[in-house]
């Protein structure tokens, strides 16, 4: 879609209104939508209402920066483009009513519902709960119990047992309590089956939230937890509504960066503080170009196993390259420097040939290794050595003093070294390889 086209997109008839948000239809363009922000934050579902200037301004220019991330990771994500201070387009999506959260730590209703967890205790594998979104107390003409205060049975906490939903009050301890309400998984989930359209958010959630995770540890604020939604475009499923300020827990030294600041009282100068600091800060999030270099020390030396550890390490990873150069540190001593020279400090901007931007070093060189140490001790870049045959170890392993080179014997593990480096400042690779070690992370609890 170009510039002219955005400049000409109008909004037609309202679909619908939440608390926070407007949801038009795009005029002359069939199957879009105009998400509007307005300037009213709530919580306690609905309890406390206020109104923040520029909170609309703020909320979109934030969604719009997450979204634009989570979309170059090659994430489902409904938003097109930003088209103004307040709205962005976005494909119409057929909401699925669900409130999907992840938590890297225990904190907010999850202490509730188990108090036995100490608050803080990090999980080491993102946990993903389902909360079913309701108003009024009732779903689908089912009444929920009478809530008291603090304890309503909105958004009840939902686990899946057998082909039911069983829902649970959210503020109440898990153990005490029964399902108040079993409902059949067709009914929560009209569209697609149940446990697949679980399972497919499951998967989306958690690796959104690695990347998002990144982006703020990278500025260095820590995401907590946070609540996102998800709805279907045809027959496919997207996260969609909007992530915000609103929609998440950040902290940096024990300051909120998030709607906790107004839910705890903080006041509405702190909280328009927040919006406004989130809305700067998420401009900041962004995939660095990065380049991994094997640099062999002859042609003879073969490359495939990098090649094919780099396609099923870093597959679908935008903006990290791997490049194969080849120059002897023993032959060709200067152009050995002069490259070396280069990838350190070679930038677009001063005419450098082929620039190979963030590079980490992984050299390929069997016989007696020179090119890892000359590389590791004249420049700041990481270097890894890999070591084809155990007879010539010695020359990678016995260095001198300010010589740090790393050793990664196997050539595919020095490749996913290399890309542990790069993931250091990179969202998008490090949610790729964080993914895998999620699977088989364990969530211990500490005991109290
Ligand atoms: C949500 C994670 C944390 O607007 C309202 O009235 C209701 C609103 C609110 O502020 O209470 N509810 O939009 C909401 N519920 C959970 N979360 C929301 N944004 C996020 O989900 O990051 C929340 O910020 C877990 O929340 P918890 O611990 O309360 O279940
Ligand atoms: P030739 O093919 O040039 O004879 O090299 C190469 O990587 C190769 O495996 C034979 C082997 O020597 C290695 N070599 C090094 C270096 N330069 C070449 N170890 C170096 O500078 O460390």
């Amino acid at each position: 879609m170009t510039t002219q086209d955005i400049a000409t997109i109008t909004k037609g008839n309202q679909l619908s209104e939440g608390k926070t948000k407007i949801i038009w239809q795009a005029l002359n363009l069939p199957g879009m939508v105009v998400v509007e922000s307005k300037d009213d934050i709530t919580a306690g579902d609905g309890e406390k209402h206020d109104v923040i200037r520029d909170k609309a301004e703020l909320s979109t220019t934030t969604t719009c920066n997450v979204f634009s991330l989570l979309k170059q990771c090659g994430l489902p994500v409904a938003f097109e483009k930003q088209l103004g201070p307040k709205e962005f387009l976005a494909p119409g999506l057929e909401m699925i009513h669900l409130e999907v959260v992840a938590r890297r730590v225990a904190t907010g209703s999850y202490l509730q519902r188990n108090p036995h967890v100490p608050n803080g205790t990090v999980f080491p594998q993102l946990v993903t709960e389902f909360y079913l979104k309701t108003h009024g107390c009732e779903f689908n003409g089912h009444k929920f119990p009478e809530s008291t205060p603090g304890q309503s049975y909105d958004d009840p906490h939902m686990k899946i047992v057998g082909d039911e939903a069983w829902l649970y009050n959210a503020h109440i301890p898990l153990a005490t309590q029964e399902p108040f309400l079993k409902l059949p998984l067709n009914e929560v989930f009209p569209q697609g089956n149940g446990k697949d359209v679980m399972a497919r958010m499951t998967a989306l959630n958690t690796h959104a939230f690695l990347v998002i995770e990144k982006a703020w540890k990278i500025l260095g604020y820590d995401l907590l937890d946070w609540k996102i939604e998800f709805g279907w475009v045809n027959g496919e499923i997207y996260i969609g509504d909007v992530i915000d300020a609103d929609s998440w827990r950040v902290m940096k030294d024990g300051q909120k960066l998030s709607k906790q600041a107004y839910r705890d009282n903080e006041g509405l100068t702190v909280m328009e503080k927040v919006l406004r600091r989130t809305a700067v800060l998420t401009g900041y999030f962004r995939i660095p170009e990065q380049t991994l270099v094997i640099w062999s020390g002859s042609p003879n030396d073969k490359t495939d196993v990098f090649e094919k550890a780099f396609e099923s390490f870093a597959q679908g990873c935008p903006c990290v390259k791997m490049a194969c150069v080849v120059n002897s540190a023993h032959k060709k001593t200067i152009q050995s420097t002069f490259a070396l020279q280069n990838f350190e400090f070679g930038c677009k901007g001063l005419g450098a040939s082929n620039p190979l931007p963030d590079p980490v070093i992984v050299t390929n060189v069997g016989m007696s290794n020179g090119l890892g140490p000359t590389c590791a001790a004249n420049s700041m870049l990481p270097v890894i050595s890999t070591v084809p045959d155990p007879v010539d170890a010695n020359s990678s392993l016995r260095m001198p003093s300010e010589v740090p080179l790393m050793v990664v014997a196997d050539p595919k593990l020095a490749v996913l070294a290399a890309l542990k480096i790069l993931a250091g400042r990179n969202p998008a690779l490090y949610a790729l390889l964080r993914l895998k070690q999620e699977e088989h992370a364990i969530n211990a609890i500490p005991l109290p």
